[in-house]
C-alpha cells in the first residue's frame, strides 16, 4: 500500500522524485456513469481529447487541473440566476467576482500557473460575462496563450446566442471543447428564466428573447458537433420552472451530438441579488438533483463532478487556488517552463494504469455478490483515488453508489464546516456534517475519532477507518463483501 498521496505536496514537489512519491498512494476516484467512461468506451480520438480534462472526464478530474481567466466581461443577455454584479453564473457559482484581466494579463498569468501548477492541463474562458459576445478578448487571450503552452486544451463557455458568429474561428483555433448553457428547448420555459436578450442591435423580450436564443442555442450545437467539437450542455435545474423539462433537453442535445450534459443545481442565496434570490425561487435538493440524473441515464453522457467552480477558479475541480495567483502574485515578466507539467504527465500515465487495474479487480469482485443490496457511500478523499483523507478534515465527500452492479459515482457533498478545524472537534460543525451526510449509508475515511463515529452510528451511518489509503474502488468493494458476505454468490 503507498503512502497517502497528498495533491499539495505534488504541486509543490521540487523533482519528479517528490511528484512521484506524492503520487505513489494517490490516484483518483471511478464511476461508472457517462462521464467516467474509458478509452475502452469511445474512439480513440475522442479518449484523447478528453483524457487530461477534468471536466469531460471524470477520471481525470482527480488528476488534472483547470485555470479561468475572467477577460471578458460584457454579457448579450440576462438570466434570472445572474446579477451582473458578479461572474457568469451558467459557469460558476454566482455571488463569485473575479479580477478582470486583460488578454495580457492572462497570459502572464495562465504561464505563471503553468510553471507551479503541474495539474494544469485546460484553460477556460467562462466570462464573467459571455466568451462569445466578448469575442475580441476571448480570441486574443487564446491565441497568445496557445502560442505559448502549445498542449494546453482550450475550452469555452457561453450562452450560445453569439456562438454561430464564431464557430469557424473556434473550430481553426482548435478550441475542442465548448460548453453551451441550454436550460430550455421550449420557448415558453425560457419565458420564465430570461427577461431579455440582446441580438442584431436590439433588446428583445418575452417569447421573442426565448425563441431567438433557442434557435441559435440549437444551430450553435449542431454546428459543433458537425465539425468534431466536443461540446457539453450545462443546464441550470430550476424546480418549478424547467426541471419537469430537463429530460426533453437531455434528449434533443443528445440528437443533436452533445457529448456530455452537466445538470447544476440552482444557487439562488437572496444575499447574491439575484431574481430568483430576491423573489424567493429555490434550488433544488441534492435527493431531487440525483432523481433527475438517474431518470437520465440513457440519454446524452452526464456529468456528474461538477463544483460549480469560481470564475477565477485554478488547481483541481472542489480546490481553490485561485487566490495564490491573482495578478499582485504574477511577476511582469514571465517565461514558460515546461519542465513540471512534462514530468506530472509521466508520473500519471503510470499510475493510471495501476488504478484502471485496480477498478477492473473491484468490478469483478463486485459482480459475484448479491444484485439486492445498494448502498451509498461518502469517501474522504484528498485525492489521487485513495480514501486518505481524516473524516473531520473534510471539506467535501465524493459519493458512490455500490451494488453488484458496480460502483457508480454520484457526486460530492460539501461540507460548509469542518468538523476539525484548529485541530479539535466542534459538535455544531458535527451536526452541520451529519445533515450533510443524510441518506448516506456508510462514511470511508483514513481516520475517524469514537465521538464522531458515535454520533455517525446515532445517525443511521456507519463510518470506518479501516480501508484507509486504499483504492477507493478496493475499499468500497472490500467494505461490501464485509458487510454483505452473508448473501455473497461465490463458492
Ligand atoms: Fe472551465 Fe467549464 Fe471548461 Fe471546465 S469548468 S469552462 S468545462 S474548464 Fe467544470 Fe467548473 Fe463545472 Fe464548469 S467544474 S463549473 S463544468
Ligand atoms: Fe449572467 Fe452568464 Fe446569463 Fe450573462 S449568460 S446573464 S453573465 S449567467
Amino acid at each position: 500500500m503507498g503512502q497517502i498521496v497528498s495533491l499539495a505536496s505534488l504541486t509543490s514537489a521540487k523533482s519528479t522524485e517528490d511528484m512521484r512519491k506524492a503520487l505513489e498512494g494517490g490516484g483518483c476516484a471511478s464511476s461508472s456513469c457517462g462521464s467516467s467512461d474509458g478509452p475502452s468506451d469511445m474512439a480513440p480520438e475522442i479518449w484523447d481529447k478528453i483524457k487530461d480534462h477534468p471536466c469531460y472526464s471524470e477520471e481525470a478530474h482527480h488528476y488534472f487541473a483547470r485555470m479561468h481567466v475572467a477577460v471578458a466581461p460584457a454579457c448579450n443577455i440576462q438570466c434570472n440566476y445572474c446579477n451582473r454584479k458578479y461572474d457568469c453564473a451558467n459557469e460558476s457559482r454566482p455571488g463569485v467576482v473575479s479580477e478582470k484581466l486583460t488578454p495580457e494579463d492572462a497570459a502572464r498569468k495562465v504561464i505563471t500557473v503553468a510553471n507551479e501548477v503541474p495539474q494544469l492541463s485546460v484553460l477556460g474562458i467562462a466570462g464573467p460575462g459571455d466568451a462569445c459576445y466578448d469575442w475580441k478578448k476571448t480570441k486574443a487571450t487564446f491565441y497568445s496563450i496557445a502560442k505559448e503552452i502549445p498542449d494546453i486544451k482550450l475550452c469555452l463557455s457561453t450562452n450560445g446566442l453569439a456562438l454561430p458568429d464564431h464557430v469557424d474561428e473556434i473550430a481553426d483555433m482548435n478550441i475542442d471543447h465548448v460548453t453551451i448553457t441550454i436550460n430550455m428547448v421550449d420557448p415558453q420555459v425560457g419565458v420564465g428564466i430570461y427577461p431579455w436578450i440582446f441580438y442584431q442591435h436590439k433588446r428583445w423580450t418575452g417569447l421573442d428573447a426565448s425563441k431567438i436564443l433557442h434557435e441559435r442555442q440549437m444551430l450553435g450545437l449542431e454546428m459543433l458537433t458537425s465539425r468534431g467539437i466536443l461540446t457539453k450542455i450545462n443546464s441550470v435545474m430550476i424546480p418549478g420552472v424547467n426541471d419537469h423539462h430537463l429530460p426533453e433537453v437531455n434528449k434533443v442535445v443528445k440528437a443533436k451530438g452533445a457529448f456530455l450534459h452537466n445538470i447544476m443545481p440552482l444557487i439562488s442565496d437572496p444575499a447574491h441579488g439575484t431574481h430568483y434570490g430576491l423573489t424567493g425561487q429555490r434550488g433544488p435538493t441534492a435527493a431531487e438533483l440525483k432523481t433527475l440524473q438517474d431518470q437520465l441515464s440513457d440519454g446524452t453522457k452526464l456529468m456528474r463532478h461538477c463544483r460549480q467552480c469560481r470564475a477565477d477558479a485554478v488547481g483541481l475541480l472542489g480546490e481553490d487556488r485561485g487566490q495564490e495567483f491573482n495578478m499582485v502574485h504574477v511577476p511582469e515578466t514571465v517565461t514558460y517552463d515546461p519542465s513540471k507539467r512534462e514530468a506530472y504527465r509521466e508520473i500519471v500515465a503510470k499510475e493510471r494504469g495501476e488504478h484502471v487495474a485496480s477498478k477492473e479487480a473491484a468490478k469483478a469482485e463486485l459482480r459475484t455478490m448479491s444484485a439486492d443490496a445498494k448502498v451509498l457511500v461518502a469517501v474522504a478523499t484528498k485525492g489521487g483515488g485513495r480514501i486518505n483523507q481524516h473524516f473531520g478534515h473534510a471539506k467535501e465527500f465524493q459519493v458512490y453508489e455500490v451494488g453488484a452492479f458496480g460502483i457508480t459515482f454520484v457526486g460530492h457533498r460539501k461540507v460548509e464546516s469542518q468538523y476539525c478545524e484548529g485541530g479539535w472537534g466542534e459538535d455544531a460543525a458535527l451536526d452541520g456534517v451529519i445533515s450533510t451526510l443524510e441518506g448516506i449509508d456508510v462514511v470511508l475515511c483514513s481516520k475517524i475519532g469514537d465521538c464522531p463515529k458515535d454520533q455517525l452510528t446515532a445517525a443511521g451511518i456507519v463510518a470506518t477507518d479501516d480501508y484507509a489509503h486504499e483504492w477507493i474502488e478496493a475499499g468500497l468493494t472490500a467494505w461490501f463483501a464485509a458487510a454483505h458476505g452473508d448473501v455473497a454468490l461465490r463458492a
